[in-house]
């Protein structure tokens, strides 16, 4: 009975901690096969507020980033690579495109580069209750690898703010906006952290044999630079910028 009660207990609190470590923004489904199309959620798990607070302010908008791929950063096997992305990834570019849904937020549009390839998207307008899980989705368009090189996997990390207050980037607080950011890019967007444990990321898998040179294949990273952050974080809508501001 007590070894019992005790077991009980443990797994009572792991299982607290676990939904503690899952609450914060992430995407519904982290990791997809190369070659396929997958609809997707980010997934909101709690509004503004100190990490483990029950006190929290309603999340109003949020804003996500995909790295864009030409200005960068790429790792492979936890070394920087000063290739380009396309070694590895034969069709990044317009991989994510946002799924109309005025479940959660009222308003929301995708966010373009220059050559109009969606990089990211925003939704808001309105409260997500505190208490309650918002999904934003999406669709992730089919990535291709270049078969011919060792890649074994990509993992892209995903930034997004999740809004409970419009101010400028000097009212930024953990009470105003919960940043899934790098913590050290030196941007008004960095989250504050020691870790860099921000991002929602995205892995896209091999499915296909690599090459028999390969050995196990390689890891490839791909984070966004600070350029790409400071342009595509903000939110634009009719032509204004209306976060932050
Ligand atoms: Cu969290």
């Amino acid at each position: 009975m007590y070894k019992q009660l005790v077991t009980f207990t443990l797994t009572a609190v792991s299982l607290a901690f676990t939904s503690a470590a899952f609450s914060h923004t992430r995407l519904e489904t982290p990791t997809i096969p190369d070659n396929t199309r997958v609809t997707n959620n980010v997934i909101i798990g709690h509004g503004c507020g100190t990490e483990g607070s029950t006190e929290r302010r309603p999340v109003i908008g949020t804003s996500v980033v995909f790295p864009d791929g030409s200005d960068s950063t790429i790792i492979v096997d936890g070394q920087p690579y000063t290739g380009s992305l396309g070694d590895f990834v034969t069709n990044w570019g317009n991989i994510p495109q946002q799924n109309y849904n005025r479940a959660v937020f009222d308003l929301q549009d995708e966010k373009a580069d220059s050559l109009g390839n969606v990089v990211g998207f925003w939704a808001g307008g309105n409260p997500l209750p505190v208490n309650m899980n918002g999904y934003v989705p999406f669709r992730v368009n089919a990535v291709q690898f270049n078969e011919e090189s060792c890649v074994s996997s990509v993992k892209f990390y995903i930034s997004i703010a999740d809004i409970c207050e419009i101010t400028p980037t000097s009212g930024f607080s953990e009470n105003t906006v919960g940043l899934w950011t790098h913590n050290s890019l030196g941007t008004p967007y960095d989250r504050q952290s020691t870790e860099d444990d921000g991002p929602a990321s995205l892995t896209v898998t091999r499915t296909s044999a690599l090459p028999a040179s390969c050995g196990t294949g390689q890891v490839v990273e791909v984070k966004p630079s600070a350029t790409q952050i400071n342009r595509d974080m903000p939110i634009i809508y009719n032509g204004q910028q209306v976060w932050p501001q």
